[in-house]
């Protein structure tokens, strides 16, 4: 019979992580490849900003997109991260969007992972989903179609992700269209289904000046990338506590199965500062660890992060 032996050894951190984690973090590994290969705006600001700060940085979030429809929503991306540990959080509702998400934070037991990235510690999880009933009748039928297409896809959204495929066939363009004009966010998830939508940059945890994400806003975009600017550059929290900001995505060329190719928004790069909690206030700057700072997310600002992959904001790319 095989034990499941507790972690003893210390100085090797590797060695005595569980294999559960092993696995959860090989995973996620993936999915950023998958990501790393499509985005090369996400690749080289993430080569850039890890440059300056000596190969280290941690991420804040990942986040996906989904189709709240027959066992398609969160539900579907959730279930792998909620077996590896991961705990519901808070719901954030966009109704103009006719949008949901929620969030998850890490296994409270989680290692450090001693390394950069997917390598360092565990990041929260964003998964939004589309309130499929809400929509169109056209785009009902069109995502219903796609989604029952897949046959028991729902159950593999994470082996999807990780592998870089749709679980459903490709659509045709005009499918697509009729998607995108009334949801982008739904065009998106057609196209793009559960690949990674972004990876965020926890600002606060750099070393350097770029720890202040005016510093790093400024950085990225001396360095010839362009920010998302829907309702400022800079997204601030009412609380004034959660300080976000993202590049515009990256395009795609895709292959329509009426023999149109063209290019579709793909993922960006999300960048999150996280200010200390007033009542730490007074806490020396060595001894402030990520549980005193605000955590969660914010509607207000997660409504225009999501404007990243928006015809608005890539259509002012270069101009
Ligand atoms: C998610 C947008 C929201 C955040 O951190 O608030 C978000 C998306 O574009 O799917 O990432
Ligand atoms: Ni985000």
């Amino acid at each position: 019979m095989l034990l499941v032996v507790p972690c003893v050894v210390e100085n090797s951190r590797f060695l005595c992580m569980q294999g559960s984690e092993a696995f959860l973090r090989g995973v996620l590994e993936s999915m950023q490849s998958v990501y790393l290969n499509r985005n090369p705006t996400a690749k080289a600001i993430l080569e850039l900003v890890h440059s300056v700060e000596n190969n280290s940085l941690c991420y804040d979030h990942l986040a996906f997109r989904t189709f709240g429809v027959n066992g398609y929503g969160i539900d579907s991306m959730a279930s792998f991260f909620m077996d590896y540990g991961y705990t519901p959080r808070e719901e954030l509702r966009f109704p103009a969007k006719k949008l949901r998400a929620l969030w998850f934070s890490p296994p409270a037991d989680s290692q450090d992972g001693g390394g950069s990235g997917i390598k360092g510690p565990l990041p929260r999880i964003f998964i939004s989903e589309l309130i499929v009933d809400q929509m169109s009748s056209q785009t009902q039928e069109i995502i219903r179609k796609y989604t029952a297409s897949s046959g028991n896809g729902n159950k593999y959204a994470a082996l999807a992700s990780s592998m870089g495929l749709l679980t459903w066939e490709n659509p045709s363009h005009s499918e697509f269209q009729q998607l995108a004009s009334e949801s982008e966010y739904a065009a998106w998830t057609l196209v793009n289904g559960h690949a990674l939508n972004h990876v965020t940059i926890s600002a606060h945890r750099l070393k350097t000046e770029l720890r202040d994400i005016k510093n790093l806003n400024r950085f990225i975009e001396e360095s010839g990338f362009r920010l998302n600017s829907e309702g400022g550059v800079l997204k601030v929290s009412p609380d004034g506590l959660l300080l976000q900001s993202s590049t515009v995505a990256d395009s795609m060329s895709f292959q329509f199965t009426d023999g149109v190719t063209e290019s579709v928004p793909c993922s960006y790069i999300e960048f999150a500062e996280r200010l200390v909690l007033p009542q730490y206030k007074d806490l020396p700057a060595t001894e402030v660890k990520e549980f005193h700072r605000r955590d969660g997310f914010e509607v207000g600002n997660a409504d225009k992060i999501f404007e990243s992959t928006s015809k608005d904001q890539l259509s002012r790319v270069g101009s």
